[in-house]
C-alpha cells in the first residue's frame, strides 16, 4: 500500500514539473490564455510603465515580443504559429495584412477614448474608415546630424548625403523601403515608384553613396548619434527626437525634394486569442494621460489631441516634430505596392548592402 502511495505522489509531481515547463514554453512562444495579453511591437516603442501599470488595472498580464521592420512582423504573423493579440504597423504594412486577410475588423464601440484622436490621423486610404486599425504614432523620415561635425551642410537636400566630407560619417536606418525611399526622392521620383529604370537609377545612385556610410543600424543608431560615433543619420523623426533630448547639438530635417510620412496603428491580428484584452489594451493607450505618456518616453509624435494639450509647449510646438499642413502635403505615404513590388525593393536593398561588404 505505502508503495502505492509514493508512486501515485511521484506520478503527481512530475505532472505538476510537466505542466508548468510547457505553460512555459507556450508564454515563450507567444500563448495567450484569458488572462494574459501578447503584444508585438516595434523595439523602443512604449514606455515600460504603461505596461505595468496595465497589468495593475486590469490583472491581465502582458508578454511583450518586439520587432524591428515591417517585413518582419509581417513574415512572422503570416507563416501563423504565433498567438499575438495586438501588433502595430505602418501604414503600407496594414494595407497589406487586409488584403492578406490577416486583421480582425475593429468594433469601434469598444474604444470609447477613440475620441481624442484627431481626424486627420483617421480614414486615411491604407485602411478606410479604420475598419482594422487605430492610430499609435506618426512621423516622417529624415536627416538628424551634428552641426559641429558637417562644415556647412543643412541637408536641405538629400543630395548633400553624398558630398566628398561626409566619409564614413553616415549611419542609415535598416530599412527598405527608407532606403531605397531617399534614393528615388533624391532622383526627384516618388518614393512609391515602380519604374524598373528609376529603381536600378536609384540603386546605382545609393551605390555611389557607400563611401560615406558607416553603418546601417537598427535602434542602436540612436546611442551612436548621440554619442557622436557618426555625423549624420537616416532616422524616423521619433528617433531623431529621442537623439536630441541626450544631445542638444544635434538637428532634424526633412530634405526639400520630399519625403516619407508613416503612420504606425494598432491592429488586432487573427492570431489573437483575447480579443478583450486587447481592447482594453488599445483603449488603455488611447487614454490621453497614457498617450502623453507614452509620447513623452518614446519621443514619436501622438496623434491624440487631448495628449499633445499635456505635453511641454516645447515638444508640442516643435515644428519639426509636428510639420505644419504646407510641409505635411509634400511627403508621401508608403502605397502598399504589392507582394512581388515590396520583395523586389526589399531584394535592391540587400544588393545595396552587399555593395558595400
Ligand atoms: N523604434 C521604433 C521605430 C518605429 C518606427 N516606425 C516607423 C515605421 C515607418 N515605416
Amino acid at each position: 500500500m505505502k508503495q502505492l502511495v509514493r508512486m501515485f505522489s511521484i506520478v503527481i509531481v512530475v505532472s505538476i514539473v510537466l505542466m508548468y515547463v510547457i505553460s512555459r514554453m507556450n508564454a515563450a512562444e507567444g500563448y495567450t490564455g484569458g488572462n494574459t495579453l501578447t503584444v508585438y511591437n516595434w523595439g523602443d516603442y512604449i514606455d515600460p510603465e504603461l505596461l505595468d501599470d496595465f497589468e495593475e488595472q486590469t490583472g491581465i498580464k502582458v508578454i511583450y515580443q518586439t520587432f524591428d521592420s515591417n517585413e518582419a512582423m509581417l513574415t512572422k504573423i503570416a507563416q501563423g504559429g504565433t498567438t499575438f493579440d495586438i501588433s502595430v504597423p505602418s501604414d503600407y504594412a496594414i494595407s497589406k495584412m487586409i488584403e492578406e486577410d490577416l486583421l480582425i475588423p475593429i468594433d469601434h464601440s469598444r474604444l470609447p477614448n477613440m475620441q481624442y484622436i484627431n481626424e486627420k490621423f483617421m480614414d486615411l486610404p491604407f485602411d478606410p474608415e479604420n475598419q482594422y486599425s487605430v492610430p499609435y504614432f506618426w512621423g516622417t523620415v529624415g536627416i538628424v546630424y551634428n552641426p559641429e561635425l558637417v562644415g556647412d551642410h543643412t541637408f536641405t537636400s538629400w543630395d548633400e548625403l553624398w558630398a566628398d566630407d561626409l566619409r564614413n560619417q553616415i549611419l542609415l536606418a535598416d530599412g527598405a523601403r527608407e532606403v531605397i525611399g531617399f534614393g528615388l526622392n533624391s532622383l526627384g521620383y516618388s518614393l512609391n515608384d515602380t519604374n524598373e529604370d528609376h529603381l536600378q537609377e536609384a540603386k546605382n545612385k545609393l551605390n555611389k553613396l557607400t563611401p560615406n556610410v558607416k553603418a546601417i543600424v537598427g535602434d542602436e543608431i540612436k546611442m551612436l548619434l548621440a554619442n557622436e560615433e557618426a555625423a549624420v543619420g537616416l532616422v524616423w523623426s521619433g528617433d531623431a527626437a529621442e537623439i536630441m533630448s541626450e544631445n542638444e547639438k544635434l538637428d532634424y530635417v526633412v530634405p526639400e525634394e520630399g519625403s516619407n510620412l508613416w503612420f504606425d496603428n494598432m491592429v488586432i491580428p487573427k492570431t489573437a486569442k483575447n480579443i478583450e484584452g486587447a481592447y482594453l489594451f488599445m483603449d488603455f493607450m488611447l487614454d490621453p494621460e497614457n498617450a502623453a505618456r507614452n509620447a513623452d518616453y518614446v519621443g514619436y509624435s501622438t496623434p491624440n489631441d487631448a495628449a499633445l494639450e499635456l505635453l511641454d509647449e516645447e515638444v508640442s510646438g516643435d515644428t519639426r516634430f509636428y510639420p505644419e499642413d504646407e510641409l505635411l502635403e509634400k511627403l508621401e505615404v508608403y502605397d502598399n505596392l504589392g507582394k512581388r513590388m515590396l520583395s523586389h525593393y526589399n531584394e535592391l536593398f540587400l544588393e545595396f548592402k552587399m555593395h558595400r561588404k
